[in-house]
């Protein structure tokens, strides 16, 4: 049973698939940040950052393609949950480029092809959870994680990111592939695990 935790930058995907990883029922794959770092020597998330114009179309294809590289490495637990997915990836990121002008027609198309062909190998999705955040929220959690590429995150970008989240998981323009369980991201964590976890479990 495939699970994908997903959300804005900083909401808290991370940790939550760290807790939900220490259960030995559960494998969890986080984010493969690492590989879009270090890939090739470059570090593709600090130019996409700092040049989107030029970097956000390699970036997003080193994106897609890591993130199914995670599935080769599937064990056998009945269990697994992913932070972000391909989804996320196409829908939300690869849009938010093309609305800002960032992307060529031509990369547009390339990136929603290579998504095509990938979607059409990607395992079954049992469910997605979604993390949801306000701004403000998201805004405070990123500055206390300082990660350095991030500093140029603004107000009005996660703003954008929470409404195109909002959009793909509307159903309304884009398909989502399962059933979403919605949470709000701000409540106390260890009622929000407890939440999460209990769903979990009632799906098997
Ligand atoms: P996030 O998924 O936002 O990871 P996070 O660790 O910030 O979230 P959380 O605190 O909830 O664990 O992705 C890391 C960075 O990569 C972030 O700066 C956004 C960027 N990114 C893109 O620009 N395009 C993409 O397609 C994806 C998946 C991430
Ligand atoms: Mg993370």
């Amino acid at each position: 049973m495939q699970i994908i935790i997903e959300g804005n930058i900083g909401c808290g995907k991370t940790d939550l698939i760290k807790y939900l990883g220490a259960d030995c029922r559960i494998q969890a794959f986080e984010e493969p940040v690492e590989i879009w770092k270090t890939k090739d020597n470059r570090n593709l998330l600090d130019l996409m950052y700092k040049d989107p114009r030029k970097y956000g179309f390699d970036f997003q294809k080193l994106v897609m393609q890591s993130m199914m590289d995670r599935q080769k490495n599937l064990a056998t637990e009945t269990i697994t949950v992913f932070e972000r997915s391909i989804f996320s990836a196409r829908y939300v990121f690869t849009e938010s480029l093309r609305s800002s002008e960032l992307l060529e027609n031509v990369e547009y198309e390339k990136l929603d092809e290579l998504f095509q062909n990938y979607s059409a190998k990607h395992l079954p999705v049992t469910m997605i959870i979604y993390l949801k955040a306000s701004v403000e929220t998201l805004q405070q959690r990123i500055l206390c994680r300082g990660r350095e590429e991030e500093s140029c995150i603004t107000k009005a970008y996660l703003t954008k990111l929470n409404e195109l989240y909002d959009t793909w998981l509307s159903g309304k323009c884009f398909p989502v592939p399962s059933i979403i369980m919605t949470m709000n991201a701000e409540i106390p964590q260890a009622q929000l695990y407890a939440d999460i976890k209990e769903q979990i479990f009632r799906l098997i």
